[in-house]
């Protein structure tokens, strides 16, 4: 059986609690690729793990090969294919008695843990890694990550799989189809309430999305905010935020990463912007991709964008750049 090492932070998370058994079962990575899996937490949790560990066996994959817990993030993250950065501080932590609520504090502290994750990757990680972003401020955290990671052989990518997923979910129920007959959904920017979940190019049976529905106000003022906002109801209704579909979503980018994307179609992550759509060269900017399958991802060129779209891109790559002035002492 073919190997691969694939790292996980903040593995002790409730994410993770929903991720870890499908990375070993065969479903992410093939029937045939034994998974060994490190799994990475701060000092205070990691003995936790050891039953996690204790899980993971008794699931009897035999796809499933070594697992390792630490709390050490250059032996967890060392020789390996995959890195998932899940584990982040969360938004309303108290920490030194101030309650963290800013996202610009939340910026700051979580740049600090991805600016040692990324030296360690960069310095230790295969060469041809892919690193997948999911603590949030997923698309800043990974810039800083990549930056310092310094390393440009390897990819980084923040995760807009959940955005794009529900974000088909709620076309489909609109239009009363199987969720299977909606593709080519692009996030556009950030993973954030501003970012542009892409209806026009969007397609429902191989038509425009906007047009099988044809009802632009349920578009441009129920559409967007439904999905944006999509979170922060799960939250509201659960009490905890999105975990089942948010390790789904995670699933879904690395198995959109390494098969051969289906012709005419895309996926949806961040990466760091060439310039292409006026996107600040740079940004890590959710844009529509395609993967060959052996390790090459581009962007798709050519989308057209009307002047809704053009707004709203202006917003979410302002808010990126805004966050980037914030973080700018991480990236010298
Ligand atoms: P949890 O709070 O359940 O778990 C996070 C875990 O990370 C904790 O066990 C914590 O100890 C660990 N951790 C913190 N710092 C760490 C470090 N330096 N190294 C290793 N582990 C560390 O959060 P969970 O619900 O699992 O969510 C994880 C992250 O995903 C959060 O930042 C959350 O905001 C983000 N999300 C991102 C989404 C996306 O689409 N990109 C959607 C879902 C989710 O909200």
């Amino acid at each position: 059986m073919k190997e691969i090492n694939v790292a996980v932070t903040g593995a002790a998370g409730q994410i993770a609690y929903s991720l870890l058994p499908r990375l070993v079962s065969g479903e992410t990575f093939g029937a045939d690729v034994r998974v060994n899996l490190r799994l990475i937490e701060i000092p205070q949790v990691v003995d936790k793990l050891e039953g996690t560990i204790m899980e993971l066996i008794d699931c009897g994959f035999k796809q499933t090969g070594s697992l390792l817990a630490t709390a050490d993030i250059r032996e967890g993250v060392e020789n390996t294919d995959w890195v998932l950065l899940v584990g982040s501080i969360p938004r309303g932590i108290v920490i030194d008695g101030k309650k963290i609520e800013e996202r610009s504090d939340l910026l700051r502290i979580n740049g600090g843990i991805f600016t040692s994750q990324g030296h360690a990757i960069g310095e230790l990680a295969k060469d041809n890694a892919k690193i997948l972003v999911v603590g949030n401020p997923a698309n800043t955290n990974a810039l800083i990550g990549k930056t310092k990671s310094n390393n440009s052989l390897q990819s980084w990518f923040a995760m807009t799989a959940l955005d794009s997923n529900r974000a088909k979910a709620q076309l489909a129920q609109k239009a009363n189809v199987e969720i299977s007959s909606v593709t080519n959904m692009t996030i556009w920017g950030n993973h954030s309430p501003t970012m542009y979940p892409d209806p026009y190019n969007a397609k429902i049976n191989g038509e425009s999305a906007v047009q099988v529905i044809n009802d632009l106000n349920w578009i441009e003022n129920d559409y967007l905010p439904l999905v944006q906002q999509r979170g922060k109801a799960v939250i509201d209704a659960r009490g905890a935020s999105s975990a089942a579909s948010a390790a789904n979503a995670a699933i879904d980018t690395v198995k959109a990463v390494e098969t051969e994307t289906p012709k005419g179609d895309w996926f949806s992550a961040a990466i760091p912007s060439d310039g292409s759509y006026g996107v600040p060269e740079g940004l890590i900017f959710g844009f529509p991709l395609v993967s060959s399958g052996q390790g090459e991802i581009k962007i798709v060129q050519d989308i057209e964008l009307n002047e809704f779209a053009q707004s709203k891109i202006k917003i979410t790559s302002e808010e990126l750049l805004s966050e980037k002035e914030a973080v700018k002492d991480l990236l010298d």
